[in-house]
This record gives C-alpha cells, sequence and structure tokens, in this order.
C-alpha cells in the first residue's frame, strides 16, 4: 500500500512566529461611549460587545466594534482600582485618545510568547486563561514602542462575541448595507529619531517579522517627506508594522509633531483595507470624517504615470482620493485627518490592485497636504 510522501519537518519552512493576523486595535479614550458612537456612524462598525458595570465591571467600559475581519475596542476608565485602571487613566491624561494595544491573534499564545520573551521582548502578562460558557480564550502580553503594548490571543474554538468577561451588544445604529471597510491593513508606529533600525530589529528578533521592499530612506526624508519608514511583516503579510521616525529635513517633521502631542512613541495611524474605496469616501464625507486635501495639480499628472484604475480619473480627483503603481499591481488610499483634537492618531482607507506597497510614489503629495496642515495648526 502506497502513503503519500510527506514532506520532512527539517524541509518545511516553520514560522518562527504564527500569526493568524491581527485580533484587534484597542484604543484607550476619555469617553468610550462617545468613541463607539463615532466609529458606528463615522465608520460604518458595528457594535457586537460590551463590558462595563451593568456585566460586572466596575473599572472600566468597553465597547467592541467590528467591520468584516477588523475588530476595534474602545476602552474609558470609570473609577480606577487596579492596576490596569491607572495605567489606562494616566495613559489617557499622558497621550490623548490612542491605541494601547495592538492585539495580534496567534494559533498558541503560550508559544509566542515564550518565543518573543526568549528572543528580547519585556512581558507584561505571562500567559493566563480566561474561560465562560463559550470556551478558553488564553492571552498574554508583550511591550512594543512607547507605552504600546501587543496582547498575544488565543482564540480558536471560543465562540463568544469577544472575551470572557464581555457580553453581546446590538449595533448603536442600522449598520450601513455595504462595509466601508474589510479588514486591517496595517498599523503604524512612530519612533523617536534614531530609534526606527532598533525597533525594526526588535520585530525581526522578537517575532521573526521581515521587512517589506518599500522603505523611505535619506533621499525621500530630506527632500521632503521628513521621515524615515521601514515596513515589517510575518510570513503570511496578514501582520504589517511600518515604523516611522522623523528625519531632519527643511521642515519641521511630522512625527515630530506626533511625538510632542502624544507624549512619546506610538500608533500613528492604522490603515484600514477597502474593496469600494469610492463608496467608503463617500459615505464617511457624508458623515463629516475629514480627509486630506489633494491639490488638483496632483490629478493633471497622475494618469500618466499611474495608468488606468479602476476608479474614473475624475471620480479620484472629485473625492481626492491617491492612486500609486509598482511592478505588482496599484493602490487607491486616502488619509483622514487626526481623529481627535491633539494632531496624532489618523486613518487611512486602502483599495489593493497587486500592489503590496504603501503609496511611496504619494509621499510628496501626501506630505505637503500634512505639512498644510501643520501650518494651519502653528506647528512648522
Ligand atoms: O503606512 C505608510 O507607510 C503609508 C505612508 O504620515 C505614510 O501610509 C507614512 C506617513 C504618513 C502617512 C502615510
Ligand atoms: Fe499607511
Amino acid at each position: 500500500m502506497h502513503t503519500q510522501p510527506t514532506t520532512p519537518s527539517s524541509a518545511r519552512q516553520a514560522d518562527p512566529f504564527p500569526v493568524k493576523g491581527m485580533d484587534a486595535v484597542v484604543f484607550a479614550v476619555g469617553n468610550a461611549k462617545q468613541a463607539a458612537h463615532y466609529y458606528s456612524t463615522a465608520f460604518g462598525m458595528r457594535r457586537v460587545a460590551y463590558s462595563g458595570p451593568e456585566s460586572g465591571s466596575r473599572e472600566t467600559a468597553s465597547y467592541v466594534l467590528e467591520s468584516g475581519g477588523a475588530r476595534f475596542v474602545f476602552t474609558s476608565v470609570i473609577k480606577p482600582t487596579t492596576a490596569w485602571g491607572h495605567f489606562l487613566a494616566e495613559h489617557v491624561a499622558a497621550h490623548g485618545d490612542g491605541v494601547v494595544d495592538l492585539a495580534i491573534e496567534v494559533p498558541d499564545a503560550r508559544a509566542a510568547y515564550e518565543y518573543a520573551v526568549a528572543h528580547g521582548a519585556t512581558g507584561l502578562e505571562e500567559p493566563y486563561d480566561l474561560k465562560d460558557e463559550h470556551g478558553t480564550v488564553v492571552l498574554a502580553a508583550i511591550a512594543t514602542y512607547g507605552q504600546t503594548r501587543h496582547t498575544l490571543v488565543e482564540r480558536t474554538g471560543y465562540d463568544g462575541p469577544y472575551l470572557p468577561g464581555f457580553v453581546p451588544a446590538t449595533p448603536v445604529v442600522e449598520p450601513p448595507k455595504k462595509r466601508f471597510f474589510q479588514a486591517i491593513d496595517h498599523c503604524v508606529g512612530n519612533v523617536e529619531l534614531g530609534r526606527m533600525n532598533e525597533w525594526v530589529a526588535f520585530y525581526n528578533k522578537v517575532m521573526g517579522f521581515t521587512n517589506m521592499k518599500e522603505f523611505v530612506g535619506d533621499d525621500i526624508a530630506t527632500e521632503y517627506s521628513a521621515l524615515m519608514s521601514k515596513v515589517v511583516a510575518d510570513g503570511t503579510k496578514k501582520v504589517k508594522f511600518p515604523i516611522n521616525e522623523p528625519a531632519i529635513a527643511k521642515k519641521k517633521s511630522q512625527i515630530d509633531e506626533y511625538l510632542e502631542f502624544y507624549g512619546g512613541p506610538g500608533v500613528q495611524h492604522i490603515a484600514l483595507a477597502t474593496n469600494d474605496i469610492v463608496a467608503t469616501v463617500r459615505q464617511m464625507r457624508a458623515a463629516g470624517v475629514d480627509f486630506l486635501d489633494v491639490p488638483d495639480s496632483y490629478y493633471d499628472t497622475l494618469g500618466e504615470w499611474v495608468g488606468d484604475t479602476r476608479v474614473p480619473l475624475d471620480e479620484l480627483r472629485e473625492l481626492k482620493i491617491l492612486a500609486d503603481r509598482d511592478e505588482d499591481g496599484y493602490l487607491l488610499q486616502i488619509f483622514t485627518k487626526p481623529v481627535q483634537d491633539r494632531p496624532t492618531v489618523f486613518f487611512e482607507m486602502i483599495e489593493r490592485h497587486g500592489s503590496l506597497g504603501f503609496g511611496k510614489g504619494n509621499f510628496k503629495a501626501l506630505f505637503e497636504a500634512i505639512e498644510r496642515e501643520q501650518e494651519r495648526r502653528g506647528n512648522l
């Protein structure tokens, strides 16, 4: 009898740190109830779970919102009693509304934590089980840049609405018929001048993430972006983390502005993948979301270098959507203005057609637009 030959395990390319994708982006905010409303109406998200006094959590209130495979959690402090409550309260006081946790779903949280700590990560929470009638979740957490953490979430087989301790919740408003976005595309961190390579090395070592080919080097930095950037990703490219640092250029770096107003390193933007950026941007604009302005002249030459895209040039121009092309394909993208009063966290909507890039061809137009906003804020 013949059996199928199997690849010997030594020949398999074993991923040292397998990940299933982003589990959640967790925001610490001053008013999670109102944040849940904003992300429901302006980002078309659906509230699915809640934890707060009514569900037995007297210290914090958390709202879990989803859009396709993307999950955001908004947490605010009601009355700090434990170290976690005090940490969250201080996070909001120091940074304003911001991201405390880029949680990553892994097949084995204990193994992931052990690998990370053995390769130099600072452990924040040793692996522990959380159980309820829906099953068991294993959680562990490690530190990354600033006060940001990565919770490692093992939830295979768990069928509750989010985590034990959370109860199902109804949408805040009727969700849109077509979601505004389907997934988290990438999560960007800003770190201090000269620290980008250390953080890239951190993800290389601690998570076995590898560098993607797109990077912003000295030339672009001094010419017009005033930042340097490298991107790390897991083996399957489901989790992509660009890391920015300020660069000395003609103008004050937007990264310095972020670091000054955030009070240190942290998450700069979350990019959300959409399959219909035109519908998304129309609905978000109608709901009152502000996007970065792009001068009309950008569109006068766009067709020459980007060529045809799914969206007619006139519609890109009308909605101020950017386009970029590389050897693998093209992408359409747009950036919101900061979504809180501090010039810190913002969002990107991105529609990819083959391109694995981050919009390098747009850096000049994009960074000029950002500089106009910095100027308006008196920070240039
Ligand atoms: O994620 C990225 O790298 C792109 C480029 O302020 C970028 O979205 C970098 C900095 C920035 C806006 C976009
Ligand atoms: Fe981006």
